[in-house]
């Protein structure tokens, strides 16, 4: 019964008051049991997706419950018990151009906000504070710092490491790209090898990486956390031993984790340890 308290909550929270994200008292941006909706949102455009998907929940609510009321009234109203001479009318034209005009009207009340929000997590804002270009492999990412001039390569953290350091096995990496928390952060996509897709749910961004072709999203972290995501198109045997881990940090931290990464990654590197990304099955 504890468990189905903040889905129930979360449920009633959604149809009392629309664009509210109901499970912002879950303490994690991770899945939760019971979950209704999404993850809880960690930057601006994810937020705009919750608002947008609860305000088409009602929409969609209000929809079906009409065509529902409908049925239930031409099941009673018109069964042959009740009609035993059924009418032979088969032409309306009223009601004919209402069921075509209206559902026009919805949709088209529907694809403002949608498109809106299409162009705004699509537009990279002009301002830009860091640019991370991700690299994908069969099967880790490899992530550049391009204007400190440095990379790394983070791959999935073993099971073992995970629960000991109490991080979600296969959703954790070894390394974490750390970004600055309220900065505009570019992430430039490519593939080196098939293609792959950089995906985190809570910052609301999904975007395929191909070999040959640089693709961009950005996102901005609204607060310290970790951010987990996985590699979302299917790219060969180890596609669900390549997730993703995004640390945002206040500045101060973030500047601080920057000097010491530099020290440490800063290199001229001639290739990928490809030996390296080997990963075992089995387990
Ligand atoms: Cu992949």
């Amino acid at each position: 019964m504890k468990n189905i308290l903040p889905g129930l909550t979360a449920l009633v929270a959604t149809i009392m008051v629309p664009g509210t994200q109901a499970w912002a008292n879950a303490e994690t941006g991770q899945p939760f049991d019971w979950q209704l909706g999404f993850q809880r949102a960690a930057s601006p455009v994810m937020e705009a997706i919750a608002t947008l998907h609860n305000q088409v929940l009602i929409l969609i609510t209000i929809i079906t419950l009409f065509v529902l009321g409908l049925l239930i009234y031409v099941a009673i109203k018109f069964n042959a018990k009740a009609n035993p001479n059924p009418s032979k009318v088969t032409h309306n034209t009223l009601i004919e151009v209402l069921w075509t005009a209206i559902p026009i009207v919805i949709l088209v009340v529907m694809a403002v906000p949608s498109f809106k929000l299409l162009y705004y997590q699509d537009t990279v804002p002009e301002k830009v504070d860091l640019t991370i270009k991700a690299t994908a492999y069969q099967w880790f990412w490899s992530y550049e710092y391009t204007d400190a001039g440095f990379e790394f390569d983070a791959f999935k953290m073993e099971q073992e490491d995970a629960e000991e350091e109490g991080e979600p096995y296969l959703l954790a990496t070894d390394t974490k790209v750390v970004v600055p928390v309220g900065k505009v952060v570019r992430v430039q996509l490519i593939a080196a090898d098939v293609i792959h897709a950089w995906a985190v749910p809570a910052l609301g961004v999904k975007m395929d990486a191909y070999p040959g072709r640089l693709n961009e999203l950005w996102f901005q972290v609204d607060e310290p956390g970790v951010y987990y995501g996985q590699c979302s198109e299917l790219c060969g045997q180890g596609h669900a031993f390549m997730p993703i881990a995004v640390e945002a940090m206040d500045e101060a931290d973030y500047q601080e984790w920057l000097a010491e990464a530099y020290d440490e990654y800063a290199r001229v590197r001639s290739d990928v340890d490809v030996a390296a990304a080997q990963i075992d099955t089995t387990r």
